[in-house]
């Protein structure tokens, strides 16, 4: 249990999970090596304009070939389990049915490497990297995509089923669903409000496909999907701001909890999209496959929503929710990131809170956590990031919070292990607790890094 030993330390129970976290597409460069094919990104980020400064993911911090030295960083700052992702395009390239046993050895390379320095291996089956084969065949507009999915899962877990701790099939499909194929902001860059609807339907089917692809290769770790949850919070207690808020929550929330926790969607998004959409893409027995049971809730917070109905009859049209043009935005009072996201802990202690309350008594894992500072070495080389350190140490508080409120909070993962490619963002944007010198390779561990340590190590934190 969780105790606050002195009035300012914050202890964490003794099997708590430290942990950071990062994606392929982010991180490991070489996108030719080892029979590799495109995935998505790699054809989003070759068009002009998509990303900040025409930034790829072909180099970025170059872990694939450096992956031994990263993971003595990872020692070095004494993490119990590292969360990472497995590039689709390295194990099935083209998306097709052979399996690619040299790309697979890296992540096999790399989780005995893991367990070597006393780190978990977590492992995400999809983070984005979608095959751009499948693109061309639909991609997650089309079904036979998450049966493909189902397939690549049972060959990933046939390789490392024996070694991974936990088990995340998606990666924030909310992200490839309403970025992707909404607002085209992600790729693929497809854009309307149908297609996110038919693309997270799809994406719900594939990790119901992936959790019985995992349970028939009898993975020993625990099997779940890391979703990116939020608090969504009305501007007033006006119902037209209420209702805004209930409609957001849905679309960002429930329109995923509910299928995978439940097994049915949620009713009143489901009326909120009935202009849109009768949803027949959901087929009988569908609901059944994407809620069989899991063993942890992931989630991924970074900011609150505060929300409210415009009162001026103006639409948003470049909004990634469906039926929510009239709803607006806006920050919470307070200090923003690089990213403009608002620094708000107390989200993240209601959003776990809330998932206690609604979902029951479950594990829950922080599946990524952080923020993104301008950082700048000084003279010597240091890197100071207070800003972060305060970030952390906010949200690791609400943690803790939750922890003693009776959440069965197993473990956190900071976002992320190393500065990396953010995606539309490029390299404009660093959430590393290491710095990344894109022009040497060389890593830098900030002082969040050495802060994130020394709590590691005292496995408590000084109260904010
Ligand atoms: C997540 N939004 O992305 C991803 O899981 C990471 O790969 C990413 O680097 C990290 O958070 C920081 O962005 C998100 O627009 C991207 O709401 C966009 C949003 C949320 C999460």
């Amino acid at each position: 249990t969780a105790v606050q030993t002195a009035k300012d330390v914050l202890t964490f129970p003794s099997d708590f999970w430290w942990g950071a976290a990062t994606a392929a597409y982010q991180i490991e460069g070489s996108v030719d090596a080892d029979g590799r094919t495109p995935s998505i990104w790699d054809t989003f980020a070759a068009q002009p304009g998509r990303i900040d400064n025409g930034d790829t993911g072909a180099h970025t911090t170059g872990h694939y070939r450096r992956y031994r030295d990263d993971v003595a960083l990872m020692r070095q700052l004494g993490l119990s389990a590292y969360r990472f992702s497995i590039a689709w395009p390295r194990v099935r390239p083209a998306g097709g049915n052979g399996v690619n046993e040299a790309g697979l050895g890296f992540y096999d390379r790399l989780v005995d490497e893991l367990l070597a320095a006393g780190v978990r291996p977590t492992a995400t089956l999809y983070h984005w990297d979608l095959p751009q084969e499948l693109e061309d065949a639909g991609g997650w507009t089309n079904r036979d995509t998450a049966l493909r999915f189902g397939d690549y899962a049972a060959a990933v877990a046939a390789r490392l089923g024996d070694r991974v701790a936990l088990w995340n099939t998606l990666n924030e499909p909310w992200c490839s669903a309403f970025l992707g194929y909404g607002t085209g902001g992600h790729a693929p860059g497809r854009r309307g409000h149908l297609n996110a609807l038919v693309a997270t339907h799809h994406l719900l089917l594939a990790h119901g496909l992936g959790v019985a692809a995992l349970r028939s290769a009898g993975v020993t770790g625990q099997v779940s999907v890391a979703l990116n949850a939020g608090a969504v919070r009305p501007c007033t207690d006006a119902p037209a701001d209420v209702d805004a808020a209930r409609r957001i929550d849905g679309l960002l929330n429930r329109i995923f909890f509910e299928p995978v926790l439940r097994g049915t969607y949620p009713a009143d998004t489901v009326a909120d999209i009935a202009g849109i959409t009768d949803m027949s893409y959901v087929r009988t027995g569908d609901l059944d496959v994407v809620s069989q049971p899991i063993d942890a809730v992931c989630v991924n917070y970074y900011q609150p929503d505060l929300v409210s109905a415009a009162t001026d009859g103006t639409l948003d049209e470049g909004t990634p929710y469906p039926t929510a043009q009239h709803v607006r935005f806006h920050p919470t009072p307070g200090p923003v990131t690089h990213m403009g996201w608002s620094v708000d802990p107390t989200g993240l202690r209601d959003l776990l809170l809330r998932i206690r309350r609604d979902y029951g008594d479950r594990p829950v894992y922080v599946t990524e956590n952080g923020a993104a500072y301008d950082d700048r070495p000084t003279a010597d080389g240091a890197i100071h990031d207070p800003e972060r350190i305060d970030y952390l140490r906010g949200h690791l508080a609400a943690v803790h919070e939750a922890i003693t409120a009776g959440v069965d909070l197993r473990g956190y993962f900071a976002w992320s292990l190393l500065d990396n490619f953010e995606w539309a963002f490029g390299f404009s944007r660093r959430f590393g607790l290491i710095h990344v010198d894109y022009d040497t390779l060389n890593r830098t561990v900030k002082s969040s890094g050495h802060w994130f340590a020394a709590a590691i190590a005292r496995n408590a934190i000084d109260a904010p």
